[in-house]
């Protein structure tokens, strides 16, 4: 019986190793008005991991619901997953994590017919979202040479997942590490990195530039790609694949199929979201300081230029055919809501 990792971090901010564990059978409970809060507060976090968290509990929602009708049962799932996708608007895994599992009872006309299929297609979606993340890990060690020095950024499994299996296939190389202000998830990356063995440079994040001529690779993540094959990822990664293609540096995103955002194919723009200015500044400096607005996005967009191949559990594609994977991988036309 699997276990999924949600690795959480406090309010404040500073990283911790507090880890939650979420059996697959969902023994442990936790509702989902709690797991949408946590989302919502960063205590689980990152694209992959709040994709798998919504989906176990719609699972555990569907379990506990109980209703007079399946009109009024599939009303009450349809609120709780719209509560869900509210929690933060730019990682496209939630909604598409979420639009899986509930599209899975649309045909169903019994509660109890409705619960088993929300209940499976939860589960499928965790199995195969964890196979995918080990998928792209063998694909992207791959990129990785003896004596190379790899950037990442921000806190991602499925680009930790490239760096740990190029280490277990005995390759040698070092990790440079970014800090990643207002959050850290740098230090739940360097954490990962250091356990496994791996030599790292932690860096802050302005010292990319000045560090990019040690650099042979780059493997960030990604919480949401557009048809046009743009990347939205933690702030920061634009600038990043700037200086990488400055100085001639292969950058590879490592992402999920379902972080493929079917609804740009109609024009829709991913959202930028900006967090509370009190992550950034405390309030009563920012008090003091009356003609200074802090402003805090936590996402930017590295257009497609700027990406060499997106690394995916299907294979290795080049941004230019994120259209492809919407088409035939997700299914776009089901999955626009
Ligand atoms: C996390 C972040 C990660 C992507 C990909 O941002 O930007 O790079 O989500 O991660 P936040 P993964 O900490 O604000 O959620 O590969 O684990 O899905």
């Amino acid at each position: 019986m699997g276990y999924s990792l949600y690795q959480t971090m406090n309010k404040t901010g500073a990283a911790h190793n507090t880890f939650v564990f979420i059996q697959h059978q969902y023994s442990i409970r936790m509702s989902l008005f709690e797991t949408a809060d946590q989302i919502r507060t960063m205590q689980i976090r990152g694209a992959g991991t709040i994709a798998r968290a919504a989906a176990a509990a719609l699972s555990e929602y569907a379990q506990s619901l109980s209703a007079s009708d399946i009109t009024d049962w599939k009303k009450e799932m349809q609120h709780a997953a719209d509560t869900l996708v509210e929690t933060r608007p730019t990682a496209v895994s939630l909604p598409n994590a979420v639009n899986i599992v509930m599209q899975s009872m649309q045909d169903t006309t019994t509660i109890s017919e409705a619960k088993s299929a929300i209940m499976a297609a939860a589960s499928s979606f965790i199995t195969s979202s964890e196979n995918a993340i080990t998928r792209i890990g063998s694909l992207g060690s791959h990129y990785i040479r003896d004596g190379d020095v790899v950037l990442t950024h921000c806190n991602s499994q499925a680009a930790l997942a490239c760096l740990l299996t190029a280490k277990n296939e005995g390759r040698d190389f070092k990790v440079i590490a970014t800090e990643v202000r207002p959050w850290w998830q740098g230090h739940k990356t360097i954490q990962t990195l250091n356990d496994a063995g791996i030599r790292t440079d932690f860096i802050v994040d302005s010292a990319v530039r000045y560090c990019m001529k040690e650099v042979n690779l780059v493997i960030v993540g990604a919480d949401a790609i557009a048809v046009n094959g743009a990347v939205a990822n933690k702030i920061g990664t634009s600038q990043i694949a700037l200086a990488a293609h400055e100085a001639r540096v292969r950058f590879l995103v490592a992402a999920e199929c379902y972080k493929f955002a079917p609804k740009t194919i109609l024009g829709d723009e991913t959202e930028i979201e900006e967090r509370n200015p009190d992550e950034v500044l405390a309030p009563q400096i920012r008090a003091s300081l009356p003609f200074v607005k802090v402003r805090n996005p936590v996402f930017d967009i590295t257009p497609p230029g700027y990406i060499d191949l997106i690394l995916t559990e299907i294979g290795a594609i080049s941004p230019q055919m994120a259209y492809i994977i919407m088409r035939d991988y997700l299914g776009w036309n089901k999955n626009i809501r």
